[in-house]
Order: structure tokens, then C-alpha cells, then sequence
């Protein structure tokens, strides 16, 4: 089994997104924005909210000694860390987890929920949430907590919602190879019912042909780097890039070097609506 690396090879924190965040950071404090967030709004009609047309996501960054107050909404949230420094940590409904790099949270729809830099870095993660879904099926309800605090009644080592990559990604690695690359999909149904997500692991230079499907999906680049083809148009990737995959669109991609992501897709509704539907991969 190749043994992945425990250190992400990149630092988001130089990327041009971090560096928006950052500036944004001078200017804007939690306490006036509450997130401190860069949509990723895909830019095609007159769309400017949604990734994809059931899920958003967006970067997130907070600062040393910040702390984004506390709210619940009925959209499902999940967190992807990118780069945090010890003292990172989120509170969901009373529960302290904490973010570390590669780290992957989730925060069910109407949990309360706050994070926390007691570090001494700017830490950013990307958030994906299904408040496109929400929006088009209309119950969206959002609360502030009272007075911005919630408290904290448990730190667990472990827990449903929490996904270190200490444990997923040993858990990837032992996944078998099967059309070419390795699928760890994690056991979140319980908990969010909207969304289903995977880690999956390139080997360099072995392209992945995934079938056209009517699933809609982000794909974000956690280790590694490597070109996709999405539909007509050609990406280069590499760690902390955001990929938008929309429904019925055929995608390919090959690595350079071992390359690792996590994919959040859609597919749950489509399957419990009876509307999924793949063609066969070539
Ligand atoms: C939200 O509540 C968070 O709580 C992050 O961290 C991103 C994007 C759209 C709507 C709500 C958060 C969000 C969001």
C-alpha cells in the first residue's frame, strides 16, 4: 500500500483565493460579517449564488483570536479544512470539534453552530452547503443564537460528525483500486440525507473516465495536482482548487503526482427520486 503523506504538499495560504480572503480580513471582521466567506458562484446566465445548481460552496477564513458567532439554518453544512494551525475548532450543538488540515466536518441542517482561531495563523477551510436546494424547494429557515454564544458541553475524541484525516485517509489508502482510482465514501447518510461525500485517490499519470451522469457534484483538490476535463473545457488542478461538476456533464481526470480530493455530490435526492442515471464509462 503507497504510503500517503501526512503533511499536505501545498499551503493554501499562498493561493490568489487565500490572498482575497486575506485582504478582505483588513477590512472586514467577523463581528461585522459574521463568516467571513468567497462564494463560488459559477458564472453562467444569471446565476450568482450557486456552484452547482443543488450545492454552494465557498472559502472560508478566520484570523488568530476571531471567533464567527453562533446560528442555525435549515441547510446542511459541511466543512473541508485547508490550513489551521493548532486552536481551530468549531462548536455544533455544544459539541467542540476540532479543524485541523485535511480535517472534513459536518454540520447538520438546524444544529447550531460557531467557529473559533485560537491559533496564531489565519486558518481557511472551504464550506459546502445545499442552501441552492433549499432555496429552489423553499424551507429556509435561519436563527441567530441569543446573544452569539452557545455554549460548549462536550469535547470528544471521536464523533459522527467528525472526520479527521487521521482516519480517512489510512482509510482511503486500503480502499481498492477500481477504474483506476480508489473510493472512500464516507458514512455521513444519517446524519445529512441531501448530499453523499468520497474521498478518492489518483495514482499519477492513470486517466479517470467517469461515466456522464445526472448527479450534480464539487469536486475539491485536498493533496496533489493534475488536469481534468469537465465538459468542453480544460482545467489545471492542484490542492485548495474547487471543481464544479454540473448534472449530465462528462468529466475526466489524471493526476501528476499522487492526488487526492474529496467529492460532494447530489446524487441522494436524484436517487430517491428515481432520476439518476448514468451512461456506461468508457
Ligand atoms: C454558513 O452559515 C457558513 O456557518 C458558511 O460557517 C458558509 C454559505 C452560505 C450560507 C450560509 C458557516 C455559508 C453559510
Amino acid at each position: 500500500m503507497p504510503h500517503p503523506p501526512s503533511q499536505p504538499s501545498t499551503v493554501f495560504g499562498t493561493s490568489p483565493c487565500a490572498k482575497a480572503l486575506d485582504q478582505a480580513g483588513q477590512w472586514v471582521s467577523t463581528e461585522l460579517a459574521e463568516r467571513r466567506n468567497l462564494l463560488l458562484f459559477n458564472p453562467v446566465g444569471d446565476n450568482d449564488y450557486d456552484t452547482v445548481r443543488t450545492i454552494v460552496s465557498a472559502y472560508q477564513m478566520i484570523k488568530p483570536g476571531e471567533y464567527a458567532r453562533a446560528h442555525r439554518h435549515s441547510p446542511n453544512a459541511m466543512r473541508l479544512v485547508l490550513d489551521a494551525k493548532p486552536g481551530v475548532f468549531t462548536v455544533v450543538d455544544g459539541a467542540r470539534l476540532p479543524m485541523q488540515a485535511g480535517d472534513f466536518l459536518l454540520t447538520p441542517g438546524n444544529c447550531w453552530h460557531s467557529h473559533y482561531n485560537e491559533g496564531d495563523a489565519n486558518a481557511y477551510w472551504i464550506d459546502f452547503l445545499d442552501v441552492p436546494l433549499v432555496h429552489r424547494l423553499e424551507p429556509m429557515f435561519f436563527e441567530e443564537y441569543p446573544d452569539g454564544y452557545q455554549p460548549v458541553d462536550i469535547a470528544p475524541e471521536a464523533h459522527d460528525w467528525y472526520f479527521p484525516a487521521a482516519v480517512t485517509r489510512p482509510q482511503l489508502h486500503a480502499q481498492p483500486v477500481k477504474h483506476g482510482y480508489r473510493r472512500l465514501v464516507l458514512n455521513t447518510q444519517a446524519h445529512i440525507s441531501t448530499m453523499e461525500m468520497s474521498y478518492l485517490a489518483l495514482t499519477p499519470g492513470t486517466p479517470v473516465n467517469f461515466p456522464r451522469n445526472t448527479a450534480s457534484r464539487i469536486v475539491a483538490i485536498t493533496q496533489g495536482s493534475g488536469q481534468a476535463r469537465v465538459g468542453e473545457r480544460d482545467i489545471a488542478w492542484q490542492r485548495g482548487d474547487v471543481i464544479a461538476v454540473p448534472s449530465w456533464v462528462e468529466y475526466a481526470f489524471v493526476a501528476d503526482e499522487a492526488a487526492e480530493m474529496l467529492e460532494v455530490s447530489d446524487r441522494p435526492v436524484l436517487d430517491k427520486l428515481g432520476f439518476y442515471r448514468e451512461t456506461k464509462a468508457q
